[in-house]
């Protein structure tokens, strides 16, 4: 059972610290929509220290050029009908949705107008963690995904650059609470990272919510 009550987490309207106001950050090519606290920061607390304690926190490896290496990262995914996702060349099959989990995506979703089947968690221990460019384009989210990324923990940097026009970059804090939206044509135009930093960094958790196509993703857990 949640310790943290309904009450504790329901938002102060007198609190003007909170705000669920949306930025649309321009993008040529590609639709990109902050919410810098669509969280307060009592849920971001609460949600950050559940999900570190409950998630299924993974150490993925990864064999580039005939060696095998740790992704600077834990990771986990969580889904619907234990859905394979394949990434980096990795199959995980979708574990089932936790409490907390289950509550975030009802907000998210609430948010983005869309559901979700699926999340990719992601625990970034220091600055040392990291994930490097690459766009979420596999067959099975579809050619214009919506995906919805939810921030905890430390702010990190969430980098862009334009696969095709090499001028044109972007840079997005990812504050505490935060919930930033990709969709459109976003993923067929644009690369994403979070780059190591070589400052002092507490962890940060982050949750990329998507609707996966079962068939698609079964045909890509097989090739
Ligand atoms: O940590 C982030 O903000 C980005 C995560 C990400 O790019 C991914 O899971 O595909």
């Amino acid at each position: 059972m949640d310790l943290f009550s309904q009450a504790d987490l329901s938002i102060d309207e007198s609190d003007q610290s909170f705000k669920n106001t949306a930025q649309k950050i321009p993008l040529v090519d590609g639709e990109l929509v902050l919410y810098p606290h669509c969280f307060s920061t009592a849920e971001a607390n609460h949600y950050f220290e559940q999900l570190q304690k409950t998630i299924a926190w993974t150490q993925e490896k990864i064999t580039m050029y005939g060696k095998t290496h740790n992704v600077p990262r834990l990771s986990a995914w969580y889904s619907d009908e234990k859905i394979p996702y394949t990434y980096s060349g990795i199959t995980a099959y979708g574990l089932p949705w936790t409490e907390s989990l289950q509550a975030i995506k009802s907000r998210v979703e609430q948010l983005a107008a869309v559901q979700f089947n699926s999340v990719l968690a992601n625990l970034y221990r220091d600055g040392a963690d990291s994930v490097s460019w690459h766009a979420d384009d596999e067959p099975e989210l579809g050619p214009a995904p919506v995906i919805a990324s939810v921030s905890l923990g430390q702010e990190r940097t969430f980098q862009l650059k334009h696969k095709f026009d090499k001028t044109l970059k972007a840079n997005v804090l990812l504050p505490p609470g935060s919930v930033l939206i990709m969709s459109g044509a976003t993923q067929q135009n644009w690369l994403h990272q979070i780059a190591k930093s070589r400052r002092a960094m507490a962890p940060r958790i982050n949750l990329t919510f998507r609707w996966v196509d079962k068939h698609l993703a079964n045909v890509s857990a097989k090739t």
